[in-house]
């Protein structure tokens, strides 16, 4: 007998398999598995025996789409599968919000046709002066980039009520910097999990990377969310170049660039740079994206830590 089960964590030593029920049991993987696909990965969907004394996983189920980085030993990388939708979090100060970080994943996300958003986290803090401006981060990612940014904290309980609103009916992975209070947000739009949530390091205003492995949680009837472990690094080397663009929503449906092949890096005639150069397009997220040309053309292993 047979059962198809969503991966609720995957680790080295096997995974713990999310029962239609609620139960979760730990199973193995058979080898051909890791052979043929790397293993699976938080929300994947599985065949898996119910064997004594563990379950075994025996074959992945196609996945519908898939949060992928290039890992820090230069391979590209899932980080879950099956998801409707990437919640960005950020948190407006403590840690500082790096812009830098939000467009790598956001772009990562563009890239395998993922839905994206912005969740800006402790707005309580709003009135530090260390704090990141609502306004302007609206500005360039919301009015720009046409993402929707919701601005929550998991202090007050603020903006929660939308954020469910929002979510309702969909798997949604959060992924973000340490510290940016991801498990927080999910423990307040389910209570009932009881997850561990990291004080930040005094000295540094970081994170302590408290969460150490994606977790698919149930928050209420069909809306499902993946907690996962904050990242230090998030590179996307495995974008081809010339693909780059289109994961910037800002700069598709302009006038065609002069050159068919444009990279809007340096060649005349290019809209995307005219965009720039009027104001029209951020000139933080062109930068970005120069950035991480730079580093595609150059295959950097490892990727560059934001
Ligand atoms: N002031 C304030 N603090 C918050 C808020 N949300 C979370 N925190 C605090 O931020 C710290 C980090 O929260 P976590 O929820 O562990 O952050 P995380 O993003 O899950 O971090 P990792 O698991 O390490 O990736 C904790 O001390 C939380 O209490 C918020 O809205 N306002
Ligand atoms: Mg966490
Ligand atoms: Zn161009």
């Amino acid at each position: 007998m047979t059962a198809r089960i969503r991966v609720q964590s995957a680790g080295r030593r096997g995974v713990v398999l999310a029962l239609p029920g609620g139960e979760t049991v730990k199973a193995s993987v058979s080898g051909v598995v890791y052979r043929d696909s790397g293993g699976p990965v938080c929300g994947d969907v599985v065949e898996a025996v119910p064997e004594s004394p563990r379950w075994r996983v025996t074959s992945i189920a196609e996945r519908t789409s898939v949060l992928t980085r290039t890992s820090p030993l230069g391979k590209p990388q899932v980080l879950a599968a099956n998801i409707d939708r990437v919640l960005v979090v950020a948190s407006i100060c403590s840690p500082a919000l790096r812009r830098g970080f939000l467009d790598r994943v956001l772009a990562s996300a563009e890239h395998t046709g993922l839905n994206c958003s912005v969740v800006l986290n402790k707005t309580d803090l709003a009135a530090d002066p260390e704090a990141a401006s609502l306004t302007e981060i609206q500005r360039v990612y919301g009015d720009g980039a046409g993402y929707r940014v919701l601005t929550v904290s998991a202090k007050t309980g603020m903006g929660m009520e939308q954020l469910s609103t929002f979510i309702e009916g969909q798997t949604v992975v959060l992924t973000g910097p340490s510290g940016a209070g991801k498990t927080s947000v999910a423990m307040l739009l389910n209570p009932r999990l009881d997850l561990a949530v990291g004080a930040l390091n005094q000295k540094t205003s970081r994170g302590r990377h408290t969460t150490v492995a994606a977790r698919l949680l149930h928050l209420w009837g069909d809306t499902w969310m993946m907690d996962t472990p904050g990242l230090r690094a998030f590179s996307i080397e495995h974008i081809p170049a010339g693909e780059l663009w289109l994961c910037f929503p800002e700069f598709r449906g302009l006038e065609p660039c002069r050159y068919r092949n444009c990279l809007h890096d340096s060649e005349p005639g290019c809209p995307v740079r005219d965009g720039v150069a009027s104001g029209s397009i951020d000139r933080e997220r062109y930068d970005s994206y120069l950035k991480l040309l730079g580093e595609i053309r150059e295959g950097r292993p490892g990727g560059v830590r934001e």
